[in-house]
């Protein structure tokens, strides 16, 4: 498909969701995973596509503003999933999922790396947030306290992995393989499914702080796009993936 014909369609697609959708609920749902090739991967897991946004560009606002947020989804998100295409039919991967793909990344180039994990990442990213935010529910509110003394600490070491991150990456809540919660950050696209990564769980929750993501309203103020986004998270997504990370 032609790139322009590409983003029409996308554009269209996400003004129908927009009418039908109060966004994504998975934790309706009796389970969180579906099988593929063998293995479990969670239902709602980015395939090779990009999906339509769950939401209007300007949504998110006034945390996030309408422009950034189409620039974000229509140019920069969009030309990783493009470079993916392309690096999958150059490289013709075994993997047959995007998971499995980024679990053995270190076979792939870096093109495949790059583009992989940014489409990965911000397929994700997208259903992190909702608008209005959606809170977490007792018991894993209660899980997070356990891990990480209060609400409130959990969110300053979890901002803090963002505002460390020199340069561009990502700041990540994960489950890692003793089943422990894990705050950390990943630099350029890279993510915590990726064996090459020194963070390594299954991402719960990621924040995006490649500057991208909120120099257009924030400019140099990494600190207050963090303090903002905390208004916008989806924590219904965050747990069932935690759901789905725990029985697998
Ligand atoms: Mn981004």
């Amino acid at each position: 498909m032609q790139r322009r014909t590409f983003i029409a369609n996308t554009g269209k697609t996400t003004l129908g969701l927009l009418a039908a959708t109060g966004g994504l609920s998975t934790l309706g749902s009796c389970s969180t995973s579906k099988k593929s090739a063998g293995k479990a991967v969670y239902q709602q897991a980015p395939g090779f596509t990009q999906k339509p946004l769950p939401y209007a560009f300007a949504a998110l606002a006034p945390h996030i503003d309408a422009a950034t947020m189409e620039v974000h989804y229509t140019k920069h998100a969009a030309g990783y999933q493009k470079n993916l295409a392309e690096a999958m039919a150059e490289e013709k991967p075994a993997a047959k999922t995007l998971e499995d793909l980024l679990g053995s990344i270190s076979k792939q180039s870096l093109k495949m790396r790059n583009n992989a994990g940014g489409h990965y990442n911000h397929e994700c990213f997208w259903q992190w947030m909702t608008p209005g935010g959606k809170a977490p529910s007792e018991p894993f509110k209660a899980k997070l306290e356990a891990s990480f003394t209060s609400m409130a600490d959990f969110k300053t070491k979890f901002a803090d992995a963002g505002l460390k991150r020199f340069g561009s990456g990502w700041a990540w809540l994960v489950l890692d393989a003793n089943k422990n919660l894990q705050i950390g950050s990943t630099p350029n696209q890279d993510n915590p499914l990726m064996d090459v990564s020194e963070l390594k769980g299954y991402p719960l929750l990621g924040l995006d702080v490649w500057e991208h993501a909120y120099y257009l309203k924030y400019q140099n103020k990494r600190a207050d796009y963090i303090a903002a986004w905390w208004n916008l998270v989806n924590w219904a997504e965050v747990e069932a993936r935690y759901q789905f990370a725990l029985g697998s």
